[in-house]
């Protein structure tokens, strides 16, 4: 049994949605001519205006927008309405120093909450669900934004938001939550939080859970399926397009539907730019079609991606991404080999760690070091230095094996290495510093 929340869109013919993207891309470019100067430059540079773009076709003939774009019109300079015309404002962290400002006019939000309710309804929810939103409410967009789609659909919505994990378990044994929305890595620390307190997945209400906003691998998924007894399911979507919501995944857990009645996917080559073939690996982008604050076209979101163009057996048309794969600024170059975490966490999750770790970067008299720290989980604790020293060696040939690198592994204690209640912080590179 498929659930749509709106099927006459997410199951439209694959003509109709190109009409659709067609039309509205048409009307976008236009509003960008005329309401974002900085873009207009850009087009104007690239000898290109808004006649030029009749169709999906000539989408390539754009300017990109880059994060270099949004940071020379911090915060404002992209908008193409007024502050006045606007309902909501949200931004990243800026931990990195590169914070984004994304704005919303009522129109904007409902067709973001739109978004993430067919994300939740894909995911099995209905208004039957207690959801309960365990992201960060606030600036960031993952807390309101379910929360939005999570009463579009009905559920009773229970505004958590994140941290403070006894609370968690609280609310959700006294409610009986169905629905759990989070960082997969918070899932995670819920999951073995709740296995030490000696609760078994049929003891645990959860049904299902929604989590998104960094990368995790199909070995994350089954390790937090089986422990809380669930179906996981993913969502992509970032601060610059809205939020959550962007594509998510369905039933066949299978890859990530793209909204493509508001978002084009492109795939690209990192260093030309060029637009790759389709079913290609590259840097996933962005044009935003109906969004009324904030348009962006030809976004780079620097996410490593790729997409599928299989009929999908849920019945949904819209296209389908990959999982990302990390991002190319996320990519460490370490004695000049390309290491993604994601790949550092497949081997460890291979090798039967599924708890916490930690990647360390440095330089020593010029020779780049990589130190990755793994933490045990209680089972398999032990003081036996003979049997710690053979599975370091264990995992440190699997990491060769995948990366081609000699890393030095330490096993370290359960939860010796401090947790995120959001993103995960898995690495820190302190060559930059
Ligand atoms: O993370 C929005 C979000 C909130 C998505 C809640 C899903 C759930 P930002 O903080 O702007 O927005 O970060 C966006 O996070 O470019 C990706 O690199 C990464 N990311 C988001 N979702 C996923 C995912 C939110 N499912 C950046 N898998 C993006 C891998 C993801 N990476």
């Amino acid at each position: 049994m498929e659930h749509y929340y709106q099927p006459e869109v997410e199951c439209a013919p694959r003509e109709q949605i190109r009409a659709w993207q067609s039309e509205r891309l048409v009307r976008q470019v236009r509003n960008v001519w005329e309401n974002v100067p900085h873009y207009r430059r850009k087009m104007e540079e690239k000898g290109v205006t808004p006649d030029d773009i009749k169709s999906v076709d000539d989408l390539y003939k754009l300017p990109f927008v880059t994060k270099a774009d949004l940071r020379e019109t911090y915060p404002c300079g992209m908008m193409a309405r007024p502050l006045t015309d606007c309902v909501r404002v949200h931004a990243t962290s800026g931990t990195t120093g590169k914070r984004v400002m994304g704005f919303y006019t009522q129109h904007d939000m409902d067709l973001w909450e739109d978004c993430v309710a067919r994300a939740i309804t894909a995911a099995g929810g209905t208004s039957a669900d207690i959801c309960q939103v365990a992201y960060g409410y606030g600036m960031f967009t993952g807390g309101l934004g379910f929360d939005g789609g999570s009463r579009k659909v009905g559920c009773l919505t229970v505004p958590i938001s994140s941290g403070n994990t006894d609370r968690q378990i609280t609310f959700l044994r006294d409610l009986g939550t169905t629905l759990l929305c989070c960082t997969p890595s918070y899932a995670a620390y819920l999951g073995e939080s709740m296995k030490e307190m000696g609760l078994t997945p049929d003891q645990i209400p959860l049904k299902r859970g929604i989590f998104g906003a960094e990368a995790w691998s199909e070995e994350m998924r089954r390790d937090i399926e089986e422990t809380l007894g669930i179906k996981a399911y993913d969502i992509y979507g970032l601060t610059e397009l809205s939020g959550p919501g962007v594509a998510y995944e369905c039933s066949e857990q299978s890859g990530l539907h793209i909204n493509e009645d508001h978002f084009i996917a492109e795939i690209i080559d990192p260093d030309t730019g060029e637009v790759l073939p389709d079913g290609s690996k590259g840097e996933l982008v962005f044009t935003a079609l109906t969004r009324e604050a904030f348009p962006l076209l030809r976004y780079r979101t620097r996410d490593i991606c790729q997409l599928k163009y299989e009929a999908c057996a849920c019945g949904r048309t819209f296209i389908k991404m990959c999982k990302p794969m990390g991002r190319s600024d996320d990519m460490l170059i370490i004695r000049g080999v390309n290491v993604f975490p994601s790949q550092v966490e497949t081997v460890l999750l291979n090798h039967g760690y599924p708890a916490n770790y930690q990647i360390l970067v440095d330089r020593v008299r010029n020779t780049d070091t990589l130190d990755i720290k793994v933490e045990m989980t209680p089972e398999m604790f032990t003081d036996n230095l003979g049997e710690i020293t053979r599975r370091q060696k264990e995992l440190t040939e699997g990491l060769r094996a995948m990366l081609g690198l000699t890393a030095k592994v330490t096993l370290v204690a359960p939860k010796s290495i401090a947790r995120s209640e959001g993103k995960a912080v898995r690495v820190i590179d302190k060559r930059k510093l």
